[in-house]
């Protein structure tokens, strides 16, 4: 892999997807500050607002210099950082701290919006709902209000069409429960043992399929919130329904095993209110809950969030660059391909966008020289 010397040029451009940027950066700090603000926006519905923070704290997070009052006329020329985040900024950089943030951070609607948006099937203005119409404040409130009303689908459930998994839906009281287990992050020795076991029972239903741990795992965190697996088989035949196939096949085998407890989606479906940038794509996937096998070793079992991934071989490739992340990259990524590259990226693929000339990149390398983009390490891709 070629080894890209750092200029100036590469941390401040406008795209994520050209600045390297590591899992830890030197303001990490003041990342974590803005990004409060970014999250109250998010759960308050502000999401103009909680993107254009979202952009500040990407090309904070690639500035490679720790931050003093003479880095300041620098950062104020990065591209798309305005005034007022020039300000939060400032005031980080005078006082150590940013005011909003605190207030924020101990604001009991922060606290209350934050906690019932990690529950899987809530999202923010469902838990703006919950807080607003229902006075609901507490997970025990939570708890009471979800008891109390018959299981309805969570908005992701609404118009898919029907699971062909007998593995049940992975309800909002279901996930309540499960809550505990969910919250806790996953150490990368399970995330590997966890592709691991998944590959043995796919071996079992079909010799020779490829597969790779992408999202967070693959850009280095430590820990990560779930499993994201790419897979495929050599032998695919791309628009049969082979690929869904093998994916249906492998989360009810690993039901059946035990292996799975809970599906929250199956097939290729979108979400009608997916907004147009975000990682939802025609790829087949299903988003599971995994328990490892019970093992003498182990003294408790955590249910884990696996999402697989099914690709034909023709699109493992950008299936693997789409789904590596940082979200920021991906933004940008597709961003790049089509303003500056006249190009359409997404996980299924790379056409030109005048006459919809496909392309089939054989590695991720390819991927990066159709795109016209330096090669990036996975592992600095934390934009
Ligand atoms: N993704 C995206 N846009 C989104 C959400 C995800 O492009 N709105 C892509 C990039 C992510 C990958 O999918 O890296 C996996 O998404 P995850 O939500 O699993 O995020 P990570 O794997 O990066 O982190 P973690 O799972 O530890 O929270
Ligand atoms: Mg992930």
């Amino acid at each position: 892999e070629e080894h890209v010397e750092l200029t100036k040029a590469h941390y401040t451009s406008r795209y994520a997807c050209l600045r390297p940027c590591p899992l830890v950066c030197p303001n990490q700090q003041l990342v974590q500050q803005l990004g409060i603000i970014r999250r109250s926006r998010e759960l308050e519905g502000k999401d103009v607002n909680a993107l254009s923070y979202d952009r500040t704290i990407s090309l904070l997070k690639a500035y490679p210099y720790r931050l003093t009052s003479s880095k300041l006329p620098e950062v104020s020329t990065l591209p798309g950082i305005g005034e007022k985040m020039i300000s939060k900024i400032s005031e980080y950089v005078k006082h150590g701290r940013i005011r909003e943030s605190e207030t924020i951070a101990a604001s009991a609607r922060f606290k209350s919006l934050s906690e019932f948006t990690t529950i899987y099937g809530i999202g923010a203005s469902t838990a703006r709902k919950l807080f607003d119409t229902f006075g609901l404040r507490t997970m025990a409130d939570l708890e009471e209000h979800y008891a109390s009303r018959p299981a309805s689908p969570t908005h992701h459930q609404r118009g898919e069409r029907k699971l062909n998994t007998p593995a049940p839906v992975l309800s909002i009281p279901a996930a309540l429960e499960l809550r505990t287990d969910l919250d806790e992050k996953i150490p990368r020795a399970e995330v590997g043992l966890m592709h691991d076991i998944v590959m043995a029972e796919l071996g079992k239903l079909r010799s020779g399929c490829l597969s790779t741990i992408v999202g967070g795992y693959r850009r280095g965190k430590a820990e990560s919130n779930d499993v994201d697996i790419v897979i495929t088989h050599p032998t695919l035949v791309s628009g049969s329904d082979q690929v869904k196939g093998l994916g249906e096949l492998l989360v009810n085998r690993l039901y059946e095993r035990g292996l799975i407890t809970h599906v929250m989606h199956l097939s290729g479906f979108q979400p009608a209110n997916a907004l147009r940038t975000s990682h939802w794509d025609t790829l087949e996937k299903a988003l599971t809950v995994f328990i490892l096998p019970p093992d003498n070793s182990r003294s408790r079992r955590i249910h884990r969030r696996l999402d697989l991934i099914f690709a034909a071989p023709e699109a493992y490739w950008t299936a693997i660059t789409g789904w590596t992340g940082s979200k920021m990259f991906e933004r940008d990524l597709r961003l790049w391909a089509k303003v500056e590259r006249g190009l359409k990226f997404d996980s299924t693929g790379i056409t030109r966008r005048r006459d919809s000339k496909p392309y089939f990149p054989r590695s991720e390398k390819e991927v990066f020289d159709l795109l016209g983009l330096e090669w990036i390490d996975p592992t600095m891709r934390n934009a």
